[in-house]
């Protein structure tokens, strides 16, 4: 016989007294249950190194490994003369995992200084000139343009790869992955150096005869790295 009073206890009753609702609610609190042990278990246990790991940053230390690759050009530039000179960056070889950290350039005339030879050293002057080159154009490390008149080669660099300075250094990551990310960037270092030189010939002394031409001798160094992390 179903009671049918309303009260609460009598509804369950008829609701249990029925074998297939049975069926399907007991396999439904089975699955259930199921389900959050086994997701409880999983966050408790397994994942607990993980969230550890997550959690607190560890500290790495960070070395670089450095090679070059270097290119020379050698031009002569009449008095008064200014030359544009252009190098591809895609024709230096840069090994498999290395990155290019940063480019020098050294400019240098064929004169020598000196009394003896009563010539006088020419005025030369050169620029790396901002393009769209993939660099630090405004790294305070920069030095983009030089200029000279006494016999003494004009050194210019330009930071490629953002705060590489060579240097060892000491990072706060989650995990190696992480610490090594900042240093794998494929994307600097791409595209043309534009280098610029200027030319202004001295000669002060008629008996070795009028200096009107300097030969030019530029040297490109391309320094790269592979960085490494090591656990502090
Ligand atoms: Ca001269
Ligand atoms: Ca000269």
């Amino acid at each position: 016989m179903t009671k049918d009073s309303g009260n609460i206890r009598d509804v369950l009753t008829n609701l249990y007294s029925n074998s297939t609702a049975n069926r399907y609610i007991a396999a439904t609190v089975l699955a259930l249950v199921v389900v959050f042990s086994y997701t409880g278990y999983d966050t408790l246990v397994y994942r607990h190194d993980v969230i550890q790991n997550f959690s607190e940053d560890n500290e790495w230390l960070v070395t670089f490994e450095t090679t070059s690759d270097t290119m020379q050009q050698t031009v002569v530039l009449q008095d008064e003369e200014t030359r544009d000179l252009t190098f591809d960056m895609a024709d230096f070889s840069v090994p498999e995992g290395y990155r290019i950290g940063y480019i020098e350039a050294q400019i240098a005339g064929e004169e020598t200084a000196g009394v003896l030879s009563g010539n006088q050293c020419d005025s030369i002057a050169g620029d790396i000139v901002r393009n769209e080159l993939t660099a630090q154009w405004d790294d305070p490390s920069n030095n983009l343009s030089g200029q000279d008149s006494s016999c003494i080669p004009i050194t210019l660099q330009l930071s490629i790869y953002p705060e590489f300075d060579g240097e060892d250094r000491t990072v706060s990551s989650i995990n190696e992955f992480q610490a090594l990310m900042g240093w794998t960037d494929d994307g600097w270092g791409k595209g043309i150096l534009l280098l610029t030189l200027e030319l202004d010939t001295n000669s002060n002394t008629p008996f070795v005869g009028v200096d009107d031409d300097e030969e030019i001798t530029i040297d490109i160094n391309v320094v790269m790295f592979r960085a490494s992390v090591e656990a502090i």
